[in-house]
């Protein structure tokens, strides 16, 4: 299987310590994830589908109380307090440790402990990152083998080298004759952990989305951006999209939007604008280096789409509608009485029945969310109609925009260009957006969401930034041009003012000829805006004050906002990089300049 010496003393120690009743390697085949999916059947987690609606697809049901991730139950826990910083939660690594391995002491009695090789990134290419994650949910290895590459090819590729351990355990011990729970969990201990000097995850208590597919948030964020600061590359929540104009030239585009904005459906978009063509290289992370020629090059890390159900339909993602044909883990989504899976506005019309997410009947007079705000569908990439095909390209792909937006219902227009890569990290590093339902908490609130990397930054973001800045000093950098965007500005009648989905193809149009630079642009005291007639708006119904609002640089709220801004950094006090104070101020000058 492995010689890896570190593997195996790690699950020596694991075994020792958790007490499963058996182990058993993962070999990622298509058996074994039929197994998985028998014995979540079995349990009463999952469902089958009716195949004549949906072939191969399950809807699976988790604790109402183990639906989202949870934040507040995240840790970073690295030597120092500082070094995670304000935004992070820290708990000293030796305390913790004791804690967790209080925890783990027995916690998989009864169970089987699941080895799951995983690769980050294409096995063997040089980009890439292995790491293993132990588990006793077979729900875990069922999505691991969608989300990552996984089985034996990838401990062939290790061979001997480090990888990230990454341990994880529902919490929930049987002992012997004790019925298991359908879904097991542990509500009342979760913690999400991270020890970013070691590289080494633990997870307990939790069996959802990020909390418990390690290779995602874990460790292709919180560890990788650890790894990404100490080896010179960037590990982003990121899409990223190839675009083509009707010439056939194209671009590729990251784009950092905080969880649920959209970023799904703007990596699969089916552009509004004739002859416009985007393809999919990922919709939720990007790791990019440097390559020779000085440019970025981005790949995503993930094999697969974990993406939010509800609002998904026809209009807003076509594309992943045909990706989730067939072949697709649904959690926590309603089931239609013929079988199928159904959630809030997939079609127009509401069902009249259904049985909702907790497995209840539904009305719709009941008025009540049948699908959870959070419920997603697991399918692989491979399926997306859309992939372009150099998505598993070993070195990625060369950058030339990246865009960072949020959920703002006023202040930022729908678009602006930085002038330069420290103005593009000032405007990255004080985004705000409004909460969803994609971690526990309020929704609606804003909150200031540095590139979209607040819960994922497994380090002080602060030094972040810095690091930010250092890439935009490379020597010989050619670095991709930045951009603001805002797909959810509302009019003073509280409806949206863009029509989105599609319709953002306008915007990456302009964005596309900028970096052709054939596009024209107005100065603003915020950055570039586009000029007048810039925009294509061809075919479009939107009306001349909705666009003047749309464009329009609202002085006294940025002023508010950069005063929000100025609070917002100082709780980083001396490590926040001077440069962000600099171009702070000279926004702060402009705008009163203006005024
Ligand atoms: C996700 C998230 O699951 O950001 O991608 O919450
Ligand atoms: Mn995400």
């Amino acid at each position: 299987m492995t010689k890896n010496a570190k593997l195996q003393d790690w699950l020596k120690q694991a075994v020792a310590m958790c007490q499963p009743d058996r182990v058993r390697w993962c070999d990622g085949s298509k058996a074994e994830y039929d197994e998985m999916i028998d014995l979540l059947l079995r349990s009463g987690a999952a469902l089958k589908l009716d195949p004549r609606r949906r072939p191969h697809s399950y809807l699976v049901r988790s604790d109402p109380g183990d639906v989202a991730r949870v934040e507040d139950r995240t840790f970073i826990c690295s030597e120092h307090e500082q070094d995670a910083g304000p935004t992070n939660n820290w708990r000293d690594p030796a305390e913790m440790k004791a804690t967790l391995t209080g925890l783990f002491t027995g916690c998989m009695r009864g169970r089987t402990l699941y080895v799951i090789p995983f690769s980050m990134g294409p096995i063997g290419s040089p980009i890439a990152y292995a790491g293993v994650q132990l588990t006793d949910s077979p729900y875990v290895v069922a999505n691991m083998r969608i989300m990552t590459r996984t089985g034996q090819p990838v401990l062939d590729a290790l061979g001997d080298r480090d990888f990230v351990p990454c341990l994880h355990s529902v919490g929930m011990p049987l002992n012997p004759g004790q019925k298991d729970a359908a879904w097991p969990c542990n509500t009342d201990h979760k913690y999400i952990v991270h020890f970013p000097e070691t590289r080494e995850i633990w997870s307990f208590g939790s069996g959802y989305g990020g909390n418990a597919l390690l290779g995602k948030k874990c460790l292709a964020l919180r560890i990788a951006t650890v790894m990404a600061r100490d080896e010179g590359w960037l590990a982003e929540h990121m899409l990223i999209l190839k675009l083509t104009n009707p010439a056939g030239r194209s671009h590729y585009i990251c784009g950092a939007f905080p969880s649920a904005c959209g970023k799904t459906n703007l990596a699969m978009m089916r552009p509004a604008l004739a002859g416009w063509k985007v393809e999919t290289l990922g919709d939720d992370i990007a790791w990019m280096r440097f390559g020779d020629d000085g440019r970025l090059y981005a790949f995503n890390p993930e094999a697969g789409f974990f993406g939010v159900a509800p609002g998904t339909n026809e209009r807003s993602n076509p594309n992943a509608m045909t990706t989730l044909r067939e072949d697709v883990i649904f959690t926590n989504c309603a089931l239609t009485p013929d079988g199928d899976v159904w959630w809030e506005e997939m079609t127009d019309a509401l069902p009249e029945r259904l049985t909702d997410w907790r497995g209840q009947p539904w009305t719709r007079d009941l008025k009540t969310n049948a699908a959870h705000p959070n419920a997603r569908f697991t399918v692989s990439a491979s399926q997306c109609p859309v992939m372009a095909p150099e998505w598993q390209n070993p070195h990625g792909v060369p950058i030339s925009a990246i865009l960072f937006g949020g959920r703002r219902a006023t202040v930022v227009p729908l678009v602006q260009e930085a002038w330069d890569w420290n103005y593009g990290t000032f405007l990255g590093s004080t985004m705000g957006s409004e909460k969803t339902a994609a971690a526990t908490g309020k929704v609606g609130v804003l909150r200031r969401d540095p590139m979209a990397m607040l819960p994922f930054c497994g380090y002080n973001m602060a030094d972040y930034w810095a690091h930010w800045l250092r890439i935009g000093k490379h020597s010989g950098a050619r670095l991709p041009r930045m951009y603001l965007v805002n797909w959810f500005r509302k009019g003073a009648g509280g409806d949206y003012l863009w029509p989105g989905f599609g319709e953002n193809a306008r915007v990456l149009k302009w964005i596309f000829e900028r970096c052709e630079g054939t596009a024209k642009a107005v100065e603003t005291p915020i950055g570039r805006l586009p000029a007048e007639g810039e925009l294509d708006l061809s075919g479009m119904d939107v009306s001349r004050e909705d666009l003047a609002e749309l464009l329009h640089v609202d002085t006294a709220g940025w002023l508010g906002d950069a005063a929000e801004m100025r609070e917002y950094l100082a709780q980083f006090g001396s490590r926040v990089p001077t440069e962000l104070w600099a171009e702070l101020e000279a926004l702060e000058n402009r705008l009163k300049a203006s005024a």
